[in-house]
């Protein structure tokens, strides 16, 4: 019998060292000679993963066997991070490996520093998919993620002079994270042509042929739980050529050339993220991407729902599938194909197999945001998938006319496909259609979507389809890994670490929020944050700003709904303000830094003159005398997960200030206030649910209404408006140059002063500055202040992402946990 290989217990630091020194030796075939810190970073991460790996495979061994109903998370996007400390935490044994790491001559954060982050993602909704799959394992829920290896993610941001310049990240060059598959492969078709044909029973049968095959590659992921053994699987998938005949013929006949660009063409498939572009659609390769995914996973989880030998009946029982976004909406005919063109079902227990195994998410209202993809693209990439599109809609259409025969606006309202030119079909309609619940991802969002894009669906399947589930975020990367200090503070006085477990339990803070020796370290820890970012901020970008000003920050993807351009604006106001003072008033006002970070998509050129922008200002404000500690900005470059663990516990303030109705949830508003810092924010997202839990003294509501905002829009056009005159004298000061040439930034101008102000910054900009205003003097009282952040953190129970995956495995998914056997 073989024996069951166990991995070292690294019990003491002279093991832990062994095994670091045998993978550097062995594994990565390096001299110690001249062991540096990435060769440390190599050798405790297949270390630790050694570990992670025999609980993987166990996990996987014991779902096998149990066979439950299992999730599967569909999401373009995982932004990852990094991995090493995460696996510290959930292995254990971090300090054993700090120590061992310090008789070797490392630094632990030196050592975590060497990791790349996986960025396979672009913001927030590949974020959350990221602390979606931290719980589910944690939740100890039979899951796995699937998406893309991209060979790169997000790309890199450099700011030089003053303009964003993108870099390619190219991430994969060492990734001990990762197990390539090469036996797990999947062929998937694009191209080619349908036949039709009848059988001897007289069945129409449709076949998909003649198309190119290009091949999908599995890799996979270590997931581990938090407390738990469960480690669950990210699997992404990579694309290559098939070694199908066509290649074969080509090379032998000489082409090379023709048959690696063959191999090149399709490797492009897995080749880059896309980042979300302003208005960039219709690409090609996009499509490919989706396909491609959505099809290697529908492979995947259908052999292994083949290996139980259960009636398809049984199908929705063992599997439920998430869409996240509608960037998988083709998972819905694909799913219908194979069931009826492969495996033999009518389109009645296909479709009613197909609704009953999807649900979908919906991550945005905004119009331009919304996926279509025209016709004739379809056509020729994916023929079967079209005609399995205008059947779905037949039979929606029909069932439509039957239910609202007076209603005949409504059957071209509700199509799935859109009558323009060329004709357009519409993911998100397919995605509701296909699903049997739709979520919005925060409860202002969820009520608009039923008000605006969904409404009509709204009338056809009742109320009851459209649910809400709040985003949430891990707190084991989003407290306990970015903050270690404050995590342990909350431990010594809960009594350990069950509210890592437990979100809720930190309602019992409440308790020593009059506790002197508590407040005291909880505002020490804030401030050795703050030196942490002011440090970071000197080292990366060289300027001097001071721990004890008031940090205010706005790290977020460039948007102009996110409002950046507000932000900057107030910075501007608040430093003709301090120019005009005389020294001795100057001397009364509360210090500040305004901190920015984020990334604009490369084509996106009003969010690139809002950064250009930023640091124009920042460099002419942090270069005058006048002003030197009461204002410094900081624009931070190539903001991502990993900068976002130093920068969330920094901040006193940060900033959520989109217009009413556009940002559908937000979630590093939730990180921010775990970590001690207060939110200055519009009523719009998950800032009104943070606002209730946290209540209305503990954060800073401005601004208009999402109720008011079409109003005030239509008022901008046809009642003629008054920008506000405080606003005006910032633009005179934007226009006479003082940040230089006025031509860079008059479209910035413009689009608020001639072109109607569309994301109301002038209707807001009173109320913004007048809140900042009252953050200044909150800040003074710094006893109160104190007070609010200790109550919001004890508050903040709600927007743990266990949450959210607990509503979604009762109300959407309907599936249990798969608790780790006692003995394995
Ligand atoms: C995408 C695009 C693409 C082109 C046009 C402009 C535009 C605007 C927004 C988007 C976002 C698409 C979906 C998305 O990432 N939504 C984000 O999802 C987060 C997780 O639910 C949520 O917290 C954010 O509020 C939401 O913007």
């Amino acid at each position: 019998a073989w024996k069951k290989f166990s991995a070292k217990e690294f019990s003491s630091k002279e093991d832990f060292e062994a095994e670091v020194v045998r993978h550097i030796e062995t594994t990565l075939a390096r001299s110690l000679f001249n062991c540096d810190e990435a060769a440390a970073y190599g050798g405790t991460s297949l270390a630790f993963r050694d570990r992670l790996v025999i609980e993987w495979n166990k996990t996987q061994q014991n779902q096998t066997f149990a066979d439950p109903k299992r999730v599967y998370y569909l999401s373009l996007e995982f932004l990852m991070g990094r991995a090493l400390d995460n696996a510290m935490l959930n292995v254990g044994m971090k300090d054993v490996a700090k120590d061992g790491l310090s008789d070797l001559g490392f630094r632990m954060e030196d050592i975590i520093g060497q990791e790349r982050d996986a960025a396979l993602g672009n913001g927030g909704l590949g974020r959350l998919a990221a602390c979606f799959l931290d719980s589910l394992a944690t939740l100890n829920y039979p899951a796995w993620g699937y998406a893309l290896r991209y060979r790169y993610g997000i790309f890199k941001q450099e700011i030089v002079d003053g303009y964003q310049v993108e870099i390619p990240d190219y991430w994969l060059d060492f990734n001990p994270w990762e197990f390539p598959r090469h036996d797990v492969t999947v062929d998937i078709q694009f191209y080619g042509g349908v036949r039709k044909y009848m059988d001897e029973s007289g069945k129409q049968i449709s076949v998909w042929e003649n198309g190119e095959i290009v091949t999908a590659v599995a890799y996979d992921a270590p997931v581990p739980g938090y407390g738990t053994k469960t480690t669950n699987n990210l699997r992404l998938w990579s694309s290559k050529a098939s070694h199908g005949e066509f290649d074969f013929t080509k090379f032998n006949s000489g082409e090379y050339e023709a048959s690696v660009a063959d191999q090149q063409r399709a490797e492009t498939i897995s080749a880059v993220l896309y980042p979300n572009d302003n208005l960039e659609r219709g690409k090609e390769l996009r499509l490919k991407q989706q396909y491609f995914w959505c099809a290697a996973s529908l492979f995947d989880i259908v052999r292994r729902f083949k290996k139980s030998k259960k009636a398809w009946s049984e199908f929705p029982n063992q599997v439920a599938i998430q869409l996240n976004d509608t960037h998988p909406t083709l998972a819905i005919p694909e799913l219908l194909r194979i069931l009826i063109d492969l495996e033999g079902l009518n389109w009645d227990d296909a479709w009613d197999i197909v609704q009953k195994t999807f649900g979908y998410t919906n991550h945005t209202v905004l119009p331009e945001a919304l996926e279509k993809w025209s016709v004739p693209l379809i056509q020729h990439l994916l023929p079967r998938h079209l005609q399995i599109i205008y059947d779905i809609n037949l039979q929606f259409l029909q069932y439509v006319e039957r239910s609202f025969p007076k209603d005949r606006d409504m059957l071209g309202r509700v199509s799935i496909i859109e009558e323009s030119q060329p004709k357009m079909v519409r993911m998100a309609y397919l995605a509701v259609i296909g699903s049997h619940k739709v979520n919005g991802v925060a409860e202002l969002h969820s009520d608009l979507i039923k008000t605006t894009i969904f409404k009509d669906f709204v009338k056809i399947y009742g109320p009851d389809k459209f649910t809400n589930v709040t985003n949430g975020i891990t707190p084991r990367r989003w407290l306990h890994q970015a903050n270690p200090r404050l995590s342990e503070l909350i431990a010594s006085k809960l009594g350990g670490y069950d509210f890592l477990k437990d979100l809720t339990l930190l309602h019992k803070l409440e308790n020593f929020v009059d506790d002197k020796d508590f407040r005291k370290e909880f505002q020490e820890i804030k401030y050795a944050n703050k030196v942490r970012l002011a440090k970071y901020i000197k080292e990366a970008q060289g300027i001097p700003v001071n721990p004890s000003g008031l940090f205010d920050i706005q790290v977020k993807r460039m948007h102009e709904y996110k409002r950046q351009q507000l932000n900057i604006f107030g910075v501007i106001h608040r430093y003709l303000e301090l120019k005009d003072m005389s020294p001795e008033d100057r001397k009364k006002m509360q210090p500040r830094v305004s901190i920015f970070g984020g990334k604009a998509a490369p084509g996106y050129w009003m969010a690139k003159t809002v950064i250009h922008l930023i640091n124009q200002v920042s460099k002419i404000v942090n270069a005058d005398k006048d002003i030197g500690d009461l204002l410094k900005v900081v624009f931070l470059e190539d903001y991502n997960v990993s900068k976002a663990e130093i920068i969330v516990p920094a901040s006193d303030i940060s900033e959520h200030i989109s217009t009413a109705g556009t940002e559908a949830s937000g979630t590093s508003n939730m990180k921010f206030v775990l970590n001690g810092g207060l939110i200055i924010g519009t009523c719009d997202g998950a800032n009104i649910e943070i606002t209730r839990e946290v209540g209305d003294d503990n954060i800073f509501l401005f601004g208009n209404l999402a109720e008011d905002v079409e109003d005030l829009r239509h008022g901008h056009f046809y009642g003629g408006f008054e920008i506000d005159p405080q606003l005006k004298r910032v633009f005179e000061t934007v226009r006479n140059g003082t940040f230089g040439d006025a031509g860079q930034f008059s479209a910035l101008v413009n689009s608020i002063v001639e072109h109607g102000d569309y994301y109301l910054v002038s209707d807001d900009f009173k109320s913004y500055i007048d809140t900042q205003k009252l953050i200044n003097e909150a800040y003074k009282q710094q006893d109160e202040w104190l007070t609010k952040t200790i109550t919001a953190v004890a508050r903040m129970g709600f927007f743990s992402s266990d949450r959210c995956i607990e509503e979604y495995a009762n109300e959407i998914w309907n599936c249990e946990p798969l608790p780790p056997p006692e003995k394995n």
